[in-house]
């Protein structure tokens, strides 16, 4: 076979593939957009400059926010009576949920619960929180300097990726928890009132290996005002997410 010919074969192949795929794009319907949906950043990207680069920010809420959504609701596609939960009543029961898609909820229900909260409670200029919620801080976790060790230690001990959390009951009382992947209190039916993500991508690009500095440095973009919002929330029993 000449040089010509075989390369007329490899350009019909590929011509052939390319229809092919065109074909398929056009017959593959395109993915769910709810019932989920992923909320605005609150503010600019930039806002937590220089603790958080913007270029983070941006990456984490319109990339990997964004995927925890997409992938969510294309597990729920076909399952209406899971779709119509609200993802914290789906996350405390895990384990009544299809098992068909109990992972992909546990991943991507506990990533959208988790990042919902997340820029909620950061855009601030850190400080500490003031009235009963800082009361409560002292009562429960030692006072801000205690919980911002404590708090710092179990996120860098968190192997691999994962969150640290301040948790929150029905009463107000604070406690503290660590849990891997996408996993939340939410999951034993717990309240969150902040969090940090230990995920590389929540700091890799401007602290590479270096999460400790990311933790310390983290506490200077938290939003008391935001987080006393949600301690009374949790206390009224209306925090969700
Ligand atoms: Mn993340």
């Amino acid at each position: 076979m000449s040089l010509s010919r075989r390369h007329a074969i490899g350009l019909g192949a590929l011509l052939a593939a390319t229809a092919a795929t065109r074909a398929f794009a056009q017959t593959t319907p395109p993915p769910p957009t709810g019932p989920f949906t992923l909320p605005p950043l609150p503010y600019a990207p930039e806002k937590n400059e220089p603790h958080i680069d913007a270029q983070t920010m941006s990456l984490h809420h319109d990339r990997h926010h964004a995927a925890y959504v997409a992938n969510l609701n294309t597990a729920v596609k076909d399952q209406a009576a899971v779709a119509a939960l609200p993802v914290q009543d789906m996350l405390a029961k895990l384990g009544e949920m299809p098992e068909a898609i109990r992972a992909a909820l546990r991943n991507n229900g506990g990533g959208h619960a988790n990042h919902s909260m997340f820029w909620a409670i950061m855009g601030g200029a850190g400080g500490a929180p003031k009235g009963e919620l800082l009361a409560a801080v002292d009562r429960d976790l030692g006072g801000m300097d205690k919980l911002k060790a404590d708090f710092n230690r179990m996120g860098l001990g968190q192997f691999g990726s994962g969150w640290v959390f301040v948790t929150v009951d029905r009463a107000g009382k604070l406690g503290l928890a660590a849990r891997p992947n996408q996993d939340t209190p939410l999951m034993e039916g717990g309240r969150v009132l902040m969090g940090n993500d230990v995920w590389e991508h929540a700091y890799y690009l401007k602290y590479q290996n270096r999460r400790a500095d990311y933790l310390a440095a983290w506490w200077n973009v938290v939003n008391w005002d935001a987080v006393a919002g949600r301690y009374g929330r949790a206390k009224a029993g209306t925090l969700a997410l």
